[in-house]
């Protein structure tokens, strides 16, 4: 079992301790970390204790333990999933050669440049979420806003360990420019368009855990595919964390669902609103605003670095080794929807720089799983409704999409046709004073806003109305 040293000031499982000089550039970047967290991390409750699980192993059965802590003391450390005996590199240009343990000098640009942008989403996150603690709809919801927290957190440790150890000088500028960008900030904003929105309401980051971060699971599996090993076990690892992020917005969109459908029976009505509750039509419009954002963090339709990724056995497909073909792609076509004159259509192109579209079909297939069990609670109600995915060309600002307008059926529209039914599809400026307006904490415990239901079940075997926050 790889068990993780806690006796160091940073836990780690790579040996941190016989690498003076990795240790001295990681325990100069801790400080202004902490710096940061207390600076932007989770607002008001800095010296609150959170009953949180902290990683103490990287074995898939029982890695974590469970128990109070006070966030700004969370244990971030550094921590890969185990090697795996003569791996190979399992795609692009380099399959088939052992794996690399160093970056290959030819590619330390391009492969600083995905690890910083997998790096910068990672303090966006919690950049965006830190005003969301004061309106919490209960202390479990809470808890599992600061574990998302803090892991993302950690997520941001992975990717500065990869930076400082492997790319030097360079790296270590990277590591410190994680720290200065800002979500949002129109000065030094964070990397992907989707980190700079605003996180204003318990909704949105729901929508956001399920969206957003399913876009890290797939951006993780195919980083976890790398031939350069270290990131490939890094991602790993992360992704059995990420695991908690999904269930918390596929779960938290799923009590949404249920309270709302629980008081359109009870109170034979389609206007929840009455009785404060979130409608199917608002949970709709968030739905396809986030999916939206969503899809655009896969990149262009058609991309040469996407390409170059897999060629140079960077960054591979999504459950690349379970794929039955050469793994080259070099002859191969894969067909992506684009905008042709005045119609989308689909037509096959040269694999390669397709392949931000393929992982895109891949998530898009993913997230419609989350749809259907969302309209199954509906279904068990006995309302006729049906929450559905907008066409991909809905509300993009990234690819061939980004200049038109289209509606969620995926028909192409005038300027001014959006604008006349934009409202109907994406909240309005009413719609969210209206959510924002049902945002009043609830701190009690055992108790659940009105517009959420309790979840079936606490977190590691605790009842529901576990103290899972301690507040003053
Ligand atoms: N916003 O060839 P293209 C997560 C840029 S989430 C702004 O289409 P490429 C998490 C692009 O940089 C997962 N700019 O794109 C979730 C390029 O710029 P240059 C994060 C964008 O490179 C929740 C230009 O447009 N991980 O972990 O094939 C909570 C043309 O680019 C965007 C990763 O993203 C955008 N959305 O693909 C916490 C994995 N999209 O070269 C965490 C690493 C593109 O013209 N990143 N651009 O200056 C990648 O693999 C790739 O960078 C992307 C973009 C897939 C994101």
């Amino acid at each position: 079992m790889a068990s993780i040293d806690y006796t160091e000031r940073i836990p780690n499982n790579v040996g941190l301790g016989e690498d003076r000089r990795l240790q001295r550039a990681l325990e100069e970047w801790q400080p202004k970390f902490l710096a940061w967290w207390q600076d932007v991390g989770p607002h008001g409750f800095q010296a609150t204790e959170v009953y949180l699980r902290t990683a103490v192993s990287v074995d898939p059965q029982g890695w974590a333990q469970f128990g109070y802590v006070r966030m700004p003391e969370y244990r971030w450390g550094i921590f890969l999933a185990e090697p795996e005996p003569a791996r190979v590199i399992p795609f692009g240009d380099h399959k088939g050669q052992p794996v690399w343990q160093d970056v290959p000098g030819e590619y330390r640009g391009v492969l600083r440049r995905l690890i910083v942008t997998q790096g910068d989403t990672e303090p966006a996150s919690v950049e965006q979420q830190r005003h969301l603690g004061r309106t919490c709809p209960s202390l479990y919801d809470l808890r599992n806003l600061f574990q998302v927290n803090v892991e993302e957190g950690r997520h941001l440790w992975a990717m500065v360990y990869l930076l400082d150890a492997y790319f030097g000088r360079d790296g270590r500028e990277e590591s410190e420019a994680l720290l200065e960008r800002r979500s949002g900030d129109p000065d030094k904003p964070r990397i992907l368009g989707a980190f700079n929105e605003k996180t204003l309401d318990w909704l949105s980051y729901l929508m956001f855990t399920y969206f957003t971060d399913r876009d890290g699971k797939y951006q993780l599996a195919s980083l976890a595919e790398s031939g350069f090993d270290p990131l490939a076990r890094t991602c790993r690892f992360m992704l059995t964390e990420e695991a908690h992020h999904m269930f918390v917005g596929e779960t938290g969109v799923g009590r949404v669902v249920q309270r709302t459908c629980e008081l359109m029976r009870d109170g034979r009505t389609d206007d929840v609103r009455k009785h404060g509750a979130i409608d199917l039509p608002t949970l709709q419009k968030y739905l396809n605003f986030h999916y939206s954002v969503s899809l655009d963090l896969f990149g262009s339709e058609i991309s040469t670095n996407a390409a170059n990724f897999y060629a140079m056995s960077l960054k591979g497909r999504f459950e690349e080794t379970k794929k039955n073909d050469d793994h080259r792609l070099q002859h191969a076509t894969y067909p992506v929807t684009q905008l042709d004159g005045e119609a989308l259509r689909v037509r096959e192109h040269p694999a390669l720089p397709s392949l931000n579209e393929r992982l895109r079909d891949d998530y898009i297939a993913d997230c419609q799983r989350g749809l259907d069990r969302w309209n199954r609670i509906i279904k068990e109600h006995g309302i006729d409704f049906k929450l559905t995915l907008a066409h991909r060309a809905f509300h993009r600002k990234i690819g061939t999409f980004a200049d038109v307008r289209v509606s969620p059926e995926g028909r192409l529209l005038t300027e001014a046709e959006w604008g006349v039914k934009k409202r109907e599809w994406l909240p309005s400026p009413e719609d969210e004073a209206y959510v924002q307006s049902l945002m009043q904490p609830v701190t009690e415990r055992g108790q659940f806003a009105n517009w959420i239901a309790p979840p079936a079940r606490g977190v590691n075997g605790q009842p529901v109305d576990f103290e899972y926050v301690r507040l003053a």
